[in-house]
């Protein structure tokens, strides 16, 4: 049986104030066409739907297109709640869509949900946990739950997993593998500290387990334990990055054949670096990248009056723009260089020396010349 996987759509988010809803029709449209040719009987989400628990209206019309052509496309479709997602507005409907081959398990009511598919190598059991927090465990079990690994430990551990048949867990936690963190990026929004972790060792009895939350396509441990990723880059931090959908085939027990399948946005994530105008010049010879979302470090030495402006020229979506010279690079304070002898210095030698602060270089000759006439002018100041 064939499945595609995908996760943390985040459908609603934006980007360093850039409204994403575009790229996300775009790509989600690409979704679409390769479940036209993978044509998969499963379709997995595991989680961040969206990425606000209370959703633009856009953001929701836009999931619901998705969603109502991933049912005309696929027998089945399973969706797990985020921690980003609203668990009980995720499940609005849940029981009848149930009836059109949707399962959604946004709210955790104490157990997985199982559905059991068949094919010609028997049943296929699907288990569908939602984003837990071990407060939320801890109401449905006795067991001393004090961390996420013992709350989905405890979860796992009360279900009758049958070892001779085919299982697939959807979940979405923060998964290392003996103590080996999965690679992150700025977009995740995971808590510090290191305690919400779930030890992948907990998913020995599944097949194959489809996880939500890293937004960098990636395995845990074993290849059959493995994040979709992101279908879209949302921070700089996934520049480089290659987002892809997964697709996994499900023969006899212990036979999963795993396939990455890339995707390309309608406009790309990078970072350029380097003088203005040789930033401006690349720009204008590609068309096509220079409508990519940019973050820009000049690296020139003079002072550029209104660079964001002329960038922005060129490249219409820049997000950042930043500055890596030796003014950027040195902040030795003024204060350091003269405190003590203040008073003996001539208002030319103290503006001499905060200017050097602050910019790392010299005063040139003439720059002096002119700072002289200032002075003087400012009304009879002894140089
Ligand atoms: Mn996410």
């Amino acid at each position: 049986m064939k499945f595609l996987h995908i996760a943390d759509l985040h459908i609603g988010k934006r980007v360093n104030e850039f409204n994403m809803i575009e790229d996300q029709k775009y790509i989600l449209e690409q979704l679409i066409s390769v479940i036209e040719s993978e044509k998969p009987k499963g379709i997995i989400i595991a989680g961040d739907v969206y990425d606000k628990s209370q959703p633009s209206g856009e953001a929701v019309e836009l999931f619901d297109d998705f969603l109502t052509k991933l049912v005309s496309l696929a027998e089945f479709v399973f969706i797990i709640s985020g921690n980003h997602d609203s668990p009980e507005r995720l499940s609005f409907g849940s029981r009848i869509l149930k009836k059109s081959g949707l399962y959604i398990a946004g709210v955790f009511d104490g157990k997985m949900n199982k559905i059991t598919l068949k094919d010609e190598y028997g049943p296929l059991h699907v288990y569908l946990l939602p984003f837990v927090k071990p407060a939320v465990v801890r109401a449905y079990y006795d067991e001393e739950i004090e961390s996420y690994n013992d709350a989905v430990n405890v979860i796992i551990s009360n279900e009758k997993i049958s070892m001779d048949e085919r299982n697939i867990l959807v979940a979405h936690q923060f998964v290392t593998s003996g103590g080996v963190s999965p690679e992150r990026s700025d977009s995740e929004n995971i808590s510090l500290g290191g305690l919400d972790n779930v030890d992948a060792s907990l998913f020995r009895n599944f097949d194959y387990v489809a996880l939500g939350h890293i937004h960098r396509p990636q395995k845990i441990g074993r290849d059959e334990i493995r994040y979709a990723g992101s279908p879209l880059k949302y921070s700089f931090s996934e520049a480089r990055h290659h987002k892809s959908v997964t697709v996994l085939e499900i023969k006899e027990k212990g036979n999963v054949k795993i396939d990455l399948i890339p995707l390309l946005p309608l406009r790309d994530l990078r970072e350029i670096k380097g003088p203005i105008n040789e930033l401006i010049k690349i720009g204008k010879e590609d068309y096509k990248g220079s409508t990519d979302y940019i973050h820009a470090t000049i690296t020139d030495e003079d002072e550029i009056y209104d660079a964001l402006g002329k960038l922005r020229q060129v490249y219409p979506n820049i997000m950042i723009l930043d500055f890596d010279n030796k003014r950027s690079r040195s902040n030795i304070s003024f204060e350091e260089l003269s405190s003590e002898k203040i008073e003996s210095k001539s208002p030319l030698d103290l503006f001499e020396e905060f200017y050097e602060a602050q910019n790392n270089k010299k005063l040139s000759e003439e720059e002096i010349k002119i700072i002289e006439r200032l002075l003087e002018k400012a009304g009879g100041i002894e140089i």
